[in-house]
């Protein structure tokens, strides 16, 4: 097991769109293993095979509350199948982002079709923050990121921030995890 380096914007590789796991192998197995302990370690509840540069469509997620047991789940090639014409709001996040939040509208309800670890064919339909979570997610092995779902002028401001930061030499999540205010986006 070991963790990974976590991408954050811009580096391009968050733009890519992912490829379908074809190989459930020794290999899927140790890449499902160093996903859980950096998204852990983060820590985060999701995240996407490519924010650590892997372009598989390939999810980790854990919606445990803290203090309760752990409940990792994966989630394969996944595809929505259905969305509720409501939407909900939900307040965002992203370890590709980080320090960043903002409210998102997105279908309240999905139903979710994907492969579990062992390659079996399930499907899950979701609401609540599984719903906002898997979306999320779904978005990432799509090349898409969660500003890409506010204002233009957020997304701007946002884009702007992290581009001087790159310049500045922080191109991974460890450069911000340190409490350092200047990184802070106001
Ligand atoms: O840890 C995360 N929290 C979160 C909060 C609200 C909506 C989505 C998320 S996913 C995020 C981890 C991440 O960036 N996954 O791609
Ligand atoms: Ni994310």
């Amino acid at each position: 097991m070991a963790k990974r380096d976590i991408l954050i914007i811009p580096d391009t590789r968050l733009r890519l769109k992912s490829e379908p796991v074809t190989a459930f192998d020794a290999e899927l197995r140790a890449l499902i293993d160093d996903m859980f302990e950096t998204m852990y370690d983060a820590p985060g509840i999701g995240l996407a095979a490519i924010q650590i540069g892997v372009p598989r469509r390939l999810i980790t997620m854990d919606l445990a509350k803290k203090d309760d047991p752990p409940q990792p789940e994966v989630f394969i090639n996944p595809e929505i199948t259905w969305a509720s014409d409501e939407k909900s709001t939900y307040e965002e996040g992203c370890l590709s982002i980080p320090e960043y939040y903002e409210e998102v509208i997105r279908p309240k309800a999905v139903k979710v079709k994907y492969l579990d670890r062992d390659g079996k064919a399930q499907e899950v339909e979701a609401d609540g923050l599984l719903a906002t979570c898997l979306q999320h997610e779904i978005d990432h092995i799509n090349g898409v990121l969660f500003i890409d779902h506010i204002s233009k002028l957020k997304r701007d401001r946002v884009m702007k921030k992290f581009k001087k930061a790159q310049k500045r030499g922080e191109t991974t999540r460890d450069a911000y995890t340190e409490d350092t205010p200047e990184h802070r986006i106001g």
